[in-house]
């Protein structure tokens, strides 16, 4: 005769390790309101009862969070389990640690991954690769800028992440000065010739790329009192100035342009930064990048662009039909995304370098060949699921913006 069980009235919580860390929030559905404890009853027969977890104040430090189930009358605490709410923040405002870790892991797979390496990444972005992944830059009329790179760092950061599970990329926030960013602990000072230089114990000081050791880069702004400039053009779009470009993804991607071109800009031609070519050679490039990404989920939050039906989310519904649509392969929303689908050859460059899309192992999105979609709803607000990588002034459960 097997033995009685009851049914259980439990509550969850989230017990944080103390100033500092981090929190998380539940909720019984999706677009439910979220809450700090959750009641929820687990039956006798020990099915299992499912509820969501959210972030709700981001970690400093791995596994700085405890969500704890416990009896809802005695307060017996049945068990718990650490975790860390791993979000992208301001490069500007990173702690030692975090910025430590970040810079530890980003070196590390310069130097020794493969399969894919950092040449691969450089690979992903060069010439050959223009015609997928710029739009008014080039001329081009494409409009996968932002999804293309949306997965092209996502990429990066899963692969910091298999070094360092606790690592998210920053992102340069453009247009306000960062001067804890372009130091020699960080992302390297200027001295004075173009060449950075970095402390002996910044791991960037290993940085190698393209058979050169170093970083060649030169602002052309005071890094310590301004956002990025152009002597002659002027600063970049600011933030709100760009989520006022327009409510269309049309008029948004004017972005591209200015802030994100100008960004790019705002460095002496000497450097990488400028050169579509050889960007990626800049680790700055991938916090660059982040920011452009954070300014579109910005974009989308404000707006509410992520149901896929709406062209003013995106505006090229279905897949690329050879000699009837007007679009180029690549810009429908069921298009599969290069280089991780592996397709060379014709409307596509003659190389994929870098291989499938990595797993994350918690989520399925995007697939190992990603599809154009999946890069717009990156958090799962319609239902599909989550990439797992969000931003700072996002809120995830009410879909505000805290800027
Ligand atoms: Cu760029």
């Amino acid at each position: 005769m097997a033995p009685q069980v009851n049914a259980a009235n439990v509550v969850l919580k989230s017990a944080g390790a103390g100033a500092g860390g981090g929190a998380v929030v539940f909720l019984v559905a999706r677009t439910a309101g979220a809450n700090p404890t959750l009641a929820l009853t687990l039956s006798a027969d020990g099915s299992s009862v499912n509820f969501y977890v959210a972030g709700s104040v981001a970690s400093t430090t791995d596994q700085d969070i405890l969500i704890q189930v416990t009896d809802a009358a005695s307060g017996a605490l049945y068990g718990q389990r650490s975790l860390m709410v791993r979000i992208r923040k301001n490069a500007n405002g990173l702690t030692a640690g975090e910025r430590d870790r970040f810079l530890s892991a980003f070196a590390k797979f310069n130097l020794t991954q493969s399969n894919p390496n950092y040449q691969n990444f450089l690979d992903m972005h060069n010439t050959a690769a223009n015609t997928q992944i710029h739009t008014t830059v080039q001329g081009n009329t494409r409009y996968s800028f932002l999804l293309w790179h949306r997965n092209f760092i996502l990429d990066l950061e899963r692969q910091l992440q298999k070094i360092d599970a606790s690592v998210s990329l920053p992102y340069w926030k453009f247009d306000e000065p960062a001067p804890n960013l372009f130091t020699a602990d960080f992302m390297g000072a200027d001295g004075g010739t173009g060449s950075l230089y970095f402390n002996p114990t910044n791991p960037l000081i290993t940085w190698a790329i393209a058979g050169k050791i170093g970083v060649i880069r030169q602002p052309l702004f005071n890094v310590q009192t301004s956002g990025g400039n152009i002597p002659g053009a002027g600063p970049l779009l600011t933030q709100s100035d760009t989520l006022s470009l327009g409510t269309s993804f049309m008029l948004f991607s004017a972005l591209e342009n200015n802030p994100h071109g100008y960004a790019h800009e705002c460095f002496a031609s000497s450097g990488p930064l400028t050169d579509i070519t050889r960007a990626p050679q800049d680790p700055l490039f991938f916090l660059l990048h982040c920011n452009v990404d954070r300014l579109w989920a910005l974009w989308q939050t404000v707006n509410s662009r992520y149901d896929l039906t709406n062209p003013d989310t995106y505006p090229h519904s279905g897949a690329y039909i050879p000699g009837v649509s007007q679009q180029t392969i690549g810009d429908y929303l069921e298009d599969t995304m290069w280089p991780w689908n592996g397709a060379t050859g014709g409307t596509r460059p003659p190389t994929a370098p870098g291989g499938q899309f990595p797993e994350l192992g918690v989520t399925s999105s995007p697939s190992a060949v990603p599809v154009l979609w999946q890069t717009i709803d990156y958090q799962g607000y319609t239902g599909q699921p989550p990439s797992y990588a969000d931003y700072d002034v996002v809120n995830f459960d009410t879909q505000t913006v805290a800027v």
